[in-house]
């Protein structure tokens, strides 16, 4: 069968719509159809800008050895039956923002995409990368009315990629080789395991003092701020596409791989009613399980303090939800 940017995408293969064609949105469409995982449909609010970019990923088939099928669009309509949905529609941080102060803007971009996605692919599972990420993860469950399992932010992936980084080039070892992860919500308050981190099985404990320690866990927190700050216009994106893609590939692949994840919990750790990261395997059904971590009492009032912030930002999303409907 032979398929243009103009003919439907045939249906042996997997579909990804990714919702939001700019930085985030555009690079991930890159990755997924250079790691050969599936065919991408992108969508965006602007006229023209995700058909030239799909056009543009296209052109470049030939030349990175894969077949996979980038569609550019506006219409929803084009989206049908795919297999994960990725949201990354919304406004970035400009410098000095808070990821809060996108929140006004960004519920009722995200409410409207995650509605009109889900009409087009009931089957999805939804990743949303959205800033303020826990916040819009959690409208994104509600307005799809999805079982939790089926409905995921990207944040700590991304959060544990920045931290092992810093590990790395603070002992001048391979990025590969560090493990380390970051609970909690995406923003200040988010919640890195130093005692989990190592390096081949070393822990990361034995090889750094506690200051250096807690010098690379402030870098990590601040590691979207000072992306910002130094591009000054928009934010991170090349890492974010990267953590991203590592989750539609478990997704697809069904690997089962162990990762943070923004997640609803039903009272995981004490929490309930509410999106924030935790450690979660994720498979062909999306969040199979969550894995509930033992915590000292630091960390865990760590996470409390994570999640109230996330839910008095969510108080405040369902208020301008609600005065944009009535
Ligand atoms: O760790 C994480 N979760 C994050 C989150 C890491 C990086 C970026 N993070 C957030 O993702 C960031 O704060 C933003 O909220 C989103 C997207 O970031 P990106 O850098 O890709 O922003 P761009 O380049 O401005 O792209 C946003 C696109 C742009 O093309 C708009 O035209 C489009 O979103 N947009 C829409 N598309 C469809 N429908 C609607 N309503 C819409 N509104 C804007």
């Amino acid at each position: 069968m032979i398929s243009s940017p103009d003919s439907p995408i045939p249906r042996n293969s997997p579909r990804v719509t990714i919702v939001g064609a700019g930085r985030v949105g555009s690079t991930l469409a890159q990755r997924i159809a250079e790691k050969n995982l599936a065919d991408v449909v992108l969508l965006d609010i602007v006229a023209g800008m995700p058909q030239g970019l799909a056009l543009d990923l296209m052109e470049a088939r030939g030349i990175e050895l894969h077949n996979r099928l980038i569609v550019g669009t506006n219409d929803y309509a084009d989206t049908s039956a795919s297999t994960i949905v990725v949201i990354t529609a919304g406004l970035p941080r400009k410098p000095g923002m808070s990821r809060d102060d996108l929140l006004k803007t960004n519920a009722k971009i995200v409410v409207e995409a995650a509605a009109k996605a889900i009409a087009h692919s009931p089957q999805a599972i939804f990743i949303v990368v959205t800033n303020p990420l826990d916040v819009m993860t959690y409208l994104a469950w509600q307005a799809t009315g999805l079982p939790r399992n089926r409905v995921m932010g990207m944040a700590g992936v991304l959060d544990s990629a920045r931290f092992e980084t810093f590990i790395a080039l603070e002992l001048g070892v391979l990025p590969a080789d560090v493990k380390a992860i970051v609970l909690g919500s995406h923003g200040d308050l988010m919640v890195p395991l130093p005692r989990y981190a190592h390096v081949n099985g070393v822990p990361v404990t034995e090889l750094l003092d506690a200051p250096t320690i807690e010098r690379l866990l402030e870098r990590t927190r601040n590691g979207g701020a000072e992306i910002v700050q130094l591009m000054q216009t928009g934010g991170a994106f090349f890492a974010p596409a990267s953590a991203t893609s590592v989750m539609v590939e478990s997704i697809l692949l069904n690997q089962s791989r162990l990762l943070p994840v923004a997640a609803y919990l039903q009272g995981e750790y004490g929490l309930a009613d509410i999106v924030i990261g935790v450690p979660c395997r994720l498979g062909c059904g999306g969040i199979e399980s969550v894995l509930e971590l033992t915590l000292s009492d630091e960390e865990r009032s760590a996470l409390q303090t994570s999640a109230q912030a996330v839910r008095q930002n969510i108080d405040r999303a369902q208020e301008v939800l609600a005065g944009v409907n009535s």
